[in-house]
C-alpha cells in the first residue's frame, strides 16, 4: 500500500517551478481536477473557461484544433488563468528529435512556450528531447508532463517503456512538472504530479479505443492526484455543476487517501 504526503508536503519535494505553482495552487485553491476542453471555437473554449475556472487547478488545451485561432484566443485565456487561478496545459504530445522540438515549441504560429505553463512529451525518441525545451521552459518557469502510459485500448506505453520515462523524468528533474499515467508506480516519487486522462461517471469508453475510470478509482487506489476530464464536462448541459461534481469527487478522493 502506497504512502501518500499531501500537495502541501510535496510543495517542498518538487525542484521544477510548474510542479511547485500546481502543488501550492491545488493545496490553497482545493482541487485536483483539471478539464481538457477539446473545442474548436474560440469564444466556446473561453467561455467555458471562464465558467468552470472557478473549479479547476488546470485547463488543457489542444491548440492545433481552435480553428479561428489568434494571439488575441491566447491574451483571454490567460487573463480568464489569472483571474480565476488555474495554469495552462497544451497537450501538444510533441515526440521529434531535441532540434526539431525546440523549432515546434518556440516557433510558428502557435509559439506555445510563450504561454503554455506546461506541455506533453512523449520520450519515444530518448532523453535528449528535454534538451530541446530547457531554455523555453527556464524562460517561462514552465514543465513537461511525461507519457508514461496511456488510457487507450492496447497503448503500447506500458511495462518497460514506461520504467523509463518514469527514469526519464528522474534524471531531469528541474525540467519534469510530471507524468500523465493511469497509476502511481512507486519509482515515481512525490516530486512529481501524476495526471490521469481517462476519467468519466457515465461512460467506460467511446468507439475510438478511449477507456474511462472514475475519480474516485484512480485517486484512491490507483494512486494519481491530478484527474483529467473532458467529455464528461464539455459536453454535459451544465459544465459548470458537472465540474462541481467531479471536483468534489476527486478532492475527497485525495483527502481520504491522507
Ligand atoms: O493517455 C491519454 C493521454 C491524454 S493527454 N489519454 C487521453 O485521453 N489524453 C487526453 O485527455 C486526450 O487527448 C483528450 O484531450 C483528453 C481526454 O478526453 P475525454 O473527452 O476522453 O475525457
Amino acid at each position: 500500500k502506497l504512502v501518500h504526503k499531501s500537495f502541501g508536503e510535496r510543495v517542498t519535494l518538487a525542484t521544477n517551478p510548474a510542479a511547485v505553482k500546481l502543488f501550492k495552487l491545488m493545496e490553497s485553491k482545493k482541487t485536483n481536477l483539471a478539464v481538457a476542453v477539446d473545442l474548436v471555437n474560440k469564444s466556446e473554449i473561453l467561455a467555458l473557461a471562464e465558467a468552470i475556472g472557478s473549479e479547476i487547478c488546470c485547463l488543457k488545451t489542444h491548440v492545433d484544433i481552435v480553428q479561428d485561432f489568434d494571439q488575441d484566443f491566447i491574451t483571454q485565456l490567460q487573463s480568464i488563468a489569472a483571474k480565476h487561478n488555474f495554469i495552462i496545459f497544451e497537450d501538444r504530445k510533441f515526440a521529434d528529435i531535441g532540434n526539431t522540438v525546440k523549432y515546434q515549441y518556440e516557433n510558428g504560429v502557435y509559439n506555445i512556450s510563450k504561454w503554455a505553463d506546461a506541455v506533453t512529451v512523449h520520450g519515444v525518441a530518448g532523453p535528449a528531447i528535454i534538451d530541446g525545451f530547457r531554455d523555453g521552459l527556464k524562460q517561462k518557469g514552465a514543465g513537461l508532463l511525461i507519457l508514461a502510459q496511456m488510457s487507450s485500448k492496447g497503448s503500447l506505453c506500458v511495462g518497460e517503456y514506461t520504467n523509463q520515462m518514469i527514469e526519464m523524468g528522474k534524471q531531469n528533474a528541474d525540467a519534469v512538472l510530471g507524468f500523465i499515467c493511469q497509476e502511481k508506480l512507486e519509482a515515481m516519487g512525490d516530486n512529481f504530479v501524476l495526471m490521469t486522462p481517462g476519467i468519466q461517471f457515465n461512460s467506460k469508453g467511446d468507439n475510438m479505443g478511449q477507456q474511462y475510470n472514475t475519480p474516485d478509482y484512480v485517486i484512491k487506489e490507483k494512486g494519481t492526484d491530478v484527474i483529467i476530464v473532458g467529455r464528461g464536462i464539455y459536453q454535459s448541459n451544465d459544465p459548470k455543476s458537472e465540474a462541481i461534481k467531479y471536483r468534489q469527487q476527486s478532492w475527497s478522493a485525495y483527502e481520504s487517501r491522507l
